[in-house]
């Protein structure tokens, strides 16, 4: 592909003034609406990526940009040293909705990971009665929640960690989708936690056999320790339910939601638990500036009725069994599998023909393919390509996409 001088332009301006810690693909976006996105020179492409699902609702959803204008138009940010009039009311609306007692507002997904990492210490100490400093939490291999140092410590990813020590202490890792290992490791009685996603989003969209979670959920009751479940990457229906737990009917001690909380507008996070857990944490011994201000307050609501009045869970799960059944059915030779739940699905590729530098194609190369086609996607790892597009896409953009797909994949086989 082609770039224009002008895209060329802003990427120059990113490689020489930024932070060289992404390489992106060479598109340089300006405007965006429901699935679809625009770059400088106004071509337009599907979004299959949503931000990583941030943007389950749609590129620049009315009632969302509505709502952020509101309010920002009113009282932006007061920090929590004073009460404002948006905070309570959804604290209320969203534990009705969720079924949970008590949310913390928190502002990115990570500081919603760390707030529950922060929680079930405290819960482990003061409540389950663990010594001291002794307490654990389970994480699994290949896990995503994040980029703090908490976060990464318990990171099983090289690129992830590697540099950055030194790291905290007091995970204990298993193997994801196994039961027996996390029968072992409860047995310790200074486990506290066991986070998990509940579809593992960065490591390839990694489903777990059917009752895991149920299972898992089940085995830590006995235990007496937290089922943590990080769906920042699959609530909010972008796996076909509001939550991914729902499909086994759990719900998880502690919940981190994050992402499509805002529609994409704005870093908001939130946990939400139970008395017992919330209310070990005093004041003055947990916060942020920005968590829980009036625009975040607004914008979540506004995020979460868009989700309910336009059945996005239904419109997910409906589209996301049409997306794999379409592309199942292509016996396509380069793909060797199709994964997913809901709008949240990936491919694997096989390792085909050769690029530009002369290295065999993967992914990436396909990703970048898919730009002349109008279509964008991301590739994890070296070989899945991941497919997340807003859960308010067409039928006819879904076919449109997946035409464009199709198309990449048989000039990738030839
Ligand atoms: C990046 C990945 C996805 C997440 C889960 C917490 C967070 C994330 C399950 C933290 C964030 C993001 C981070 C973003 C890219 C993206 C990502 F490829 F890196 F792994 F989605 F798969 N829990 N995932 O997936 O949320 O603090 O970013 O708001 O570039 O690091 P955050």
């Amino acid at each position: 592909m082609n770039l224009s001088p002008k895209s060329q332009s802003y990427i120059e301006l990113e490689k020489k003034y930024g932070a060289h810690n992404y390489s992106p693909l060479p598109v340089v976006l300006a405007k965006g609406q429901g699935a679809r996105v625009w770059d400088v020179d106004g071509k337009e492409y599907l979004d299959f990526l949503s931000a990583y699902s941030a943007v389950n609702q749609g590129h620049c959803h009315p009632k969302i940009v509505k709502a952020l204008m509101d309010q920002a138009q009113k009282l932006a940010l007061t920090s929590r040293a004073f009460y404002n009039d948006q905070l309570g009311g959804f604290e209320k609306w969203i534990c009705e909705l969720l079924g949970f007692e008590r949310m913390i507002p928190m502002n990115s997904g990570a500081e919603g990971v760390e707030t529950a990492l922060k929680l079930a210490r405290k819960w482990g100490y003061e409540v389950k009665k663990v010594a001291k400093d002794q307490a654990k939490i389970i994480v699994v291999q290949d896990n995503f929640h994040g980029r703090t140092i908490g976060i990464i410590s318990a990171s099983t990813e090289a690129a992830s960690k590697d540099n950055f020590g030194p790291l905290l202490p007091g995970y204990v890792t298993i193997p994801y989708n196994d039961l027996p290992a996390l029968k072992t490791a409860l047995q310790d009685p200074n486990v506290v936690a066991f986070l998990v996603e509940p579809i593992q989003g960065e490591a390839g969209v990694i489903v777990p056999q059917e009752g895991y979670l149920k299972s898992a959920a089940q085995m830590c009751r006995e235990a007496r320790v937290l089922f943590m479940a990080d769906e920042v990457q699959t609530g909010l229906a972008r796996t076909g339910k509001m939550l991914a737990c729902d499909h086994e009917g759990v719900k998880p001690d502690v919940l981190i939601l994050g992402k499509a909380l805002s529609g994409g507008m704005l870093p908001i996070s939130a946990v939400l638990t139970s008395s017992e857990v919330m209310l070990t944490i005093k004041p003055g011994e947990h916060g942020s500036t920005f968590g829980g201000n009036p625009v975040a307050c607004a914008v979540a609501r506004a995020a979460l009725e868009v989700i309910q009045e336009e059945k996005l869970a239904e419109r997910a799960e409906k589209l996301g069994q049409k997306f794999r059944a379409e592309i199942s059915s292509w016996n396509h030779p380069l793909i060797t599998t199709v994964r997913g739940k809901g709008l949240l699905n990936a491919i694997v590729v096989k390792p085909h023909g050769k690029n530009a530098k002369g290295e065999p194609r993967t992914a990436y190369d396909i990703c970048h393919d898919f730009l002349d086609q109008g279509l964008l996607a991301k590739q994890t790892h070296v070989h899945a390509i991941r497919f997340a597009p807003p859960l308010v896409i067409t039928e006819a953009e879904l076919d449109r996409g997946l035409a464009a797909i199709k198309k990449v994949l048989d000039a990738s086989s030839k």
